[in-house]
């Protein structure tokens, strides 16, 4: 088994190149984590290797206790994910009080997954909730035009909806439910985790003011889209 070849990491992997050619990805921009289903981890579990230590996740997500995640590597540039997998995304394990992480695939040479971990768990614990196990895919992108528009609108989430929704006749159609807006905080930490999984239970697009979006979805295309 080389799990490299495995669908959902092959996903992964391109869907971080995608983002890239896009130019949402400039340096460390950007993360992206996949809440992998059961038979993944069954498939993929004789690589796991179990000498990391346990982390704090920084915020509490027992909805996700003993979960798997795929997830990008914390200063990680995402143009570097398809030349050198194992370093910059990893495997990580939910403990069984949904408060700890530890590596165990990936993320060689002791790196760590993502600085916004805690936003990507607490999306994940209210989407899973939410879409009735379905979501597993939460993406972070620094867009540069939707970050441009933040410096312009009124940090609204109709106002943002709608122009979104104005901008090309398919959107309605595609986030019919609009998107949220949250505003400018500080980020990495649990405050602005809160804030976005609260925005998260209605809609599928948080817009993070003056730095990018977050995106919720059953899989890397829909996504992505
Ligand atoms: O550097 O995008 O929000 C990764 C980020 C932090
Ligand atoms: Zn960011």
């Amino acid at each position: 088994m080389n799990i490299l070849e495995q669908e959902f990491i092959k996903g992964f992997i391109r869907m971080c190149s995608d983002g890239f050619a896009q130019g949402w990805h400039e340096r460390n921009g950007g993360n992206l984590t996949y809440r992998m289903k059961d038979e993944e981890v069954k498939y993929v579990q004789s690589v796991f290797s179990y000498h990391r230590s346990w982390e704090d996740i920084g915020t509490e997500v027992p909805e996700l206790a003993n979960e798997y995640f795929l997830a990008t590597g914390s200063g990680k540039y995402f143009r570097n994910v398809e030349l050198d997998p194992e370093a910059n995304i990893g495997i990580v394990e939910i403990d069984k009080t949904g408060t700890k992480y530890r590596v165990v695939w990936g993320l060689i040479h002791e790196a760590v997954p993502t600085s916004e971990l805690p936003t990507h768990l607490m999306n994940h614990a209210i989407k899973k909730m939410v879409t009735d196990n379905q979501h597993r895919v939460i993406y972070h992108c620094h867009s540069t035009n939707v970050i441009a528009l933040t410096f312009v609108l009124p940090l609204k989430d109709e106002i943002f909806t709608r122009e979104l929704w104005e901008m090309a006749t398919e959107c309605p159609v595609v986030f019919p439910a609009g998107v949220g807006v949250v505003p400018w905080m500080v980020p990495g930490g649990r405050e602005i985790a809160v804030a976005t999984s609260k925005l998260m239970k209605d809609y599928d697009v948080a817009i993070w003011a003056h730095h990018g979006i977050f995106c919720s979805g059953s899989d890397f295309d829909t996504t992505f889209g």
